[in-house]
């Protein structure tokens, strides 16, 4: 062919046939969408296609479903995920519905791309309030994200995410979606049943899981009853500093049942919070005198458990008036405190419980046991009715145990291996199913809900595969939005091309926007889209309106510490640049603008103690400079406008050429400076 006109004829061609298949595509899907034909000379056309390509033929369905995920490029999702990241300690920000991986933000494990954890002294700052007894632990098994909330709607500024592995809580400012604090607990080596936050933020739960000594101190297991406790946090959180004041926080000692996962009261339940537990057999396990038996039977002999339900506002009042003991400095309230002041009772719960989710109006309390093939659902009225009627029978450590029958208000089999519940706008449930790997969708009855028509299974979704958590669009709100749901699956299994024995997970895009009729089988229910995840496995997530997020596009103002979020009065700004020596302390003042360091040259001796303040002075969106210094271990990422430290001692002589990280424009390769460091005799 000619090679004058610069582009080949196909090209030319090709162009037109994505253009008339886009335009197709368009009509089927108006088609699907009208209820319309099946197999139109379109679809037709979509499938020649994707035979030619080695791909299968699509069902009108699937196509609908390919519509319904498809951002084209530079559109924006309505819906902002944000998922924990398991065991990469992290937690991952996907769009909804494109199910688009936007960022895996560094939260507990350090993380070169963000400059988490490589010299950059706030990022080390941060990192280091989670060592525990001295150890840096530089990983996390993240659970639970809870975005905050403003009277029991998500109001987009914060997010918190417990560690369960160490039982850390971290604190995420949503501005630019930085860690800004981690705390470690200082009762419990170990956690689970958070985070979660009351309505307007003041608290952030932090619940148990398996009892130690508390301050994990050494312990016989023979002690069990006696030395091992449960616990539940409560964190003070402030909002104008962002911050968990951990001065005003305070823990409560539990029974050393394992606490499960928790969740705070709202509207009508406010001020209380439920927290699920099993293990209420007291196992300890096989003992390698083939005493005991393993937890997987021995922690799930008996039918029922106990949900926590805690009296948090006048748990409150107890601590603010002292009447606590010391755990390491933090104050508890005494398990018989709380007996005598009124501020825990268990109902009992079937059977290897999981699940604790409080219903949008706050008037129900929905649990689910691994093993029932129910969900059993409280009502907060009949919970509070039996507290004052005295309706209870004693445990063995002397908490009420409020009568079961007079405190349910339902029981709605789902199906085997319920675990978790979320919420739609329109008064149905949907609750995750783990051995059927479905996801149930059932109603709520009350005056609140569904009325009469509550309290029934609508449908059930197969899904693939084992569901552990779901979510719902701002599912645990009081006013979810519904209309997707995503599924987070535990195992993938044949879903995707197995990079090796560790497989992704799965999260799949689930469509529930449809009435029950439209599948009554489903209940509506469509699977769109499977989202492979080869990075983690996300417990739990949450689902917000992208447009609640004020997120920075670039830092307000040049010399921005993200830790402070304000200006470092020692930021180096243009004009100031210099390095200035006292002794054997060297202070460096640097700015970084594309496409050059202000200075590009530094000298200093062997053992010198190095402090390096940088400025990325550049204020374009994206303008992001990275600063690498080999050998060092040292790596930066700076946003526009951010200002960082790094200090270090030059131990190492010899020259190491520094550059930038971020490919940041045509001369990147030449942002780049010498660090020379003259040996000492
Ligand atoms: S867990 S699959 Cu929330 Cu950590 Cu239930
Ligand atoms: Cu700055 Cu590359």
């Amino acid at each position: 062919m000619s090679r004058r006109s610069g582009t080949p004829w196909w090209r030319h061609r090709s162009i037109l046939i994505a253009v008339a298949a886009i335009a197709v595509f368009a009509l089927v899907l108006q088609a699907c969408t009208t209820g319309g034909t099946s197999g139109s000379s379109s679809t037709d056309d979509i499938n020649t296609r994707r035979e030619a390509s080695g791909l299968q033929p699509l069902s009108d369905d699937q196509l609908l479903a390919a519509g319904m995920t498809y951002l084209p490029s530079g559109e924006h999702d309505p819906y902002i995920m944000i998922a924990s990241g398991g065991q990469s300690g992290q937690m991952f920000v996907i769009g909804v519905p494109s199910m688009r991986i936007l960022k895996e933000v560094a939260v507990f494990t350090p993380e070169p791309w963000q400059g988490w954890g490589f010299g950059n002294v706030g990022t080390e700052e941060i990192l280091a309030a989670g060592n525990i007894d001295g150890r840096e632990v530089r990983w996390a098994d993240t659970h639970h994200p809870a975005i905050s909330e403003t009277e029991g709607e998500y109001d987009g500024q914060y997010v918190f995410i417990n560690d369960k592995a160490n039982a850390r809580v971290a604190v995420i400012d949503l501005r630019d979606f930085e860690v800004k604090q981690i705390v470690k607990n200082p009762i419990a080596i170990v956690d689970h049943g958070g985070t979660k936050v009351t309505p307007n933020t003041d608290w952030v739960i932090q619940g148990g899981q398996y009892a130690t000594p508390h301050g994990w101190e050494y312990a016989p297991i023979d002690t069990y009853e006696s030395e091992y406790k449960g616990m539940v946090t409560f964190w003070k959180f402030d909002r104008d500093s962002g911050r968990i004041l951990d001065d005003q926080s305070f823990a409560m000692e539990l029974p050393p049942y394992w606490q499960d996962l928790c969740d705070a009261g709202k509207l009508v339940s406010e001020g209380w919070v439920f927290c699920g537990s099993f293990n209420t057999e007291l196992a300890t396990g096989a003992g390698e005198d083939g005493s005991g038996e393993h937890f997987e039977a021995g922690a799930s002999a008996r039918d029922r458990d106990y949900l926590h339900v805690i009296n948090l506002d006048k748990a409150v009042e107890i601590a603010q008036a002292g009447n606590t003991f010391d755990v390491n400095g933090f104050p508890v309230i005494g398990l018989q405190t709380s007996i005598d002041e009124g501020l825990l009772y268990f109902a009992p719960e079937p059977k290897s419980p999981h699940g604790s989710d409080v219903t949008p109006k706050g008037d129900f309390i929905v649990v689910s046991g691994k093993l029932d093939p129910h969900v059993t659902v409280y009502s907060f009225d009949k919970l509070m009715k039996a507290i004052d009627e005295e309706n209870w029978v004693l445990d063995p450590y002397g908490v009420p145990v409020l009568d079961f029958d007079s405190i349910v208000e339902a029981q709605v089999e789902v199906g085997l291996g319920p675990l978790h519940t979320e919420f739609d706008a329109d008064g149905y449930a949907y609750t995750s199913i783990f051995l059927d790997s479905t996801v149930a969708k059932w109603s709520l009855g009350g005056e609140n809900y569904r009325g009469d028509d509550g309290w029934k299974l609508e449908g059930t979704l197969p899904v693939q595969y084992n569901v552990g958590h779901l979510v719902t669009a701002e599912g645990d709100t009081v006013s979810p939005d519904g209309g997707y749901l995503v599924a987070l699956n535990k195992w993938s299994i044949d879903r995707f091309f197995p990079p090796g024995p560790l497989l992704p997970q799965n999260l799949q895009l689930v469509d529930i926007s449809q009435p029950n009729d439209a599948n009554p089988e489903t209940g509506g229910m469509q699977v769109l889209y499977d989202m492979p995840l080869g990075m983690g496995e996300p417990h739990y997530a949450q689902i917000i309106k992208a447009d609640k997020l004020n997120v920075f596009e670039v830092y307000p103002e040049i010399g921005w510490d993200p830790g402070t979020m304000s200006v470092d009065p020692n930021a180096p700004v243009a004009g100031n640049e210099r390095i200035e020596r006292n002794g054997n302390k060297v202070e460096i003042w640097m700015t970084a603008i594309r496409s050059h360091f202000t200075p590009d040259q530094v000298n200093i001796k062997q053992g010198d103690h190095v402090i390096w303040h940088i400025t990325n002075i550049d204020t374009s969106i994206d303008a992001t400079h990275g600063f690498a210094v080999p050998g060092y271990n040292i790596n930066l990422s700076l946003e526009p406008g951010e200002t960082a430290t790094v200090e270090f001692d030059a131990t190492m002589d010899g020259v190491f050429p520094f550059y930038c990280t971020e490919f940041c424009s045509a001369l990147h390769l030449e942002m780049a400076g010498y660090f020379l460091i003259e040996p000492t005799e």
